[in-house]
């Protein structure tokens, strides 16, 4: 069974990953609308990704029997005018979601609630994953330089992008 704060935590979580969704919708959108749509192809595969993410959460909360509330989400935050200031919230971002998982684990560790620190360590590991895609790119960026080639480059080597995860959220496991 999970302790109150734990699942108030976990519930802040599910809305930070939503949160996460919300924000590459809203970048893939503004990509579209400048013509990238390979980098908004990007950006979508990694709204699905952040949607696994908040489910992976619901799902855990109601296998221990208990209930998901859902807040409020924030309209995206972000004022990008450039691709390399798109990836650079990005990588803010995702800054800001690790420190948020270090966070709920040692809440986890600190209540001795090992099955919730299991789960949570999925989410160290795919932070790892996710800063260094953000570093890539913007090291990929840096390399060619922001002119119009480079870009041209960078949207269709980002638009080859395949989900990894599945889009039916029902079926994870
Ligand atoms: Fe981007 O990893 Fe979840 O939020």
């Amino acid at each position: 069974m999970l302790s109150q704060k734990i699942v108030d935590r976990i519930n802040l979580q599910i809305n930070r990953e939503m949160y996460s969704a919300y924000l590459y919708m809203g970048m893939s959108a503004k990509m579209a609308n400048d013509g990238y749509r390979g980098i908004a192809t990007w950006m979508m595969t990694q709204y699905h990704e952040e949607m696994f993410h908040a489910m992976k959460l619901y799902a855990y909360l109601q296998s221990q029997g208990a209930q998901p509330v859902l807040a409020a989400i924030d309209a995206p935050d972000f004022s990008a005018s450039t691709i390399k200031e798109v990836f650079v919230a990005t990588l803010k971002h995702e800054q800001f979601v690790t420190a948020s998982i270090r966070e709920l684990l040692e809440l986890a560790l600190a209540e001795k609630d090992y099955a919730t620190e299991n789960l949570v360590r999925w989410y160290v590991d795919e932070q790892v994953e996710e800063e260094q895609n953000v570093l890539d790119i913007l090291q990929t960026i840096d390399v060619m330089g922001e002119g119009k080639q480079g870009m041209f480059m960078l949207n269709v080597e980002l638009g080859k992008r395949k989900p990894t995860i599945a889009l039916d959220f029902t079926s994870m496991a």
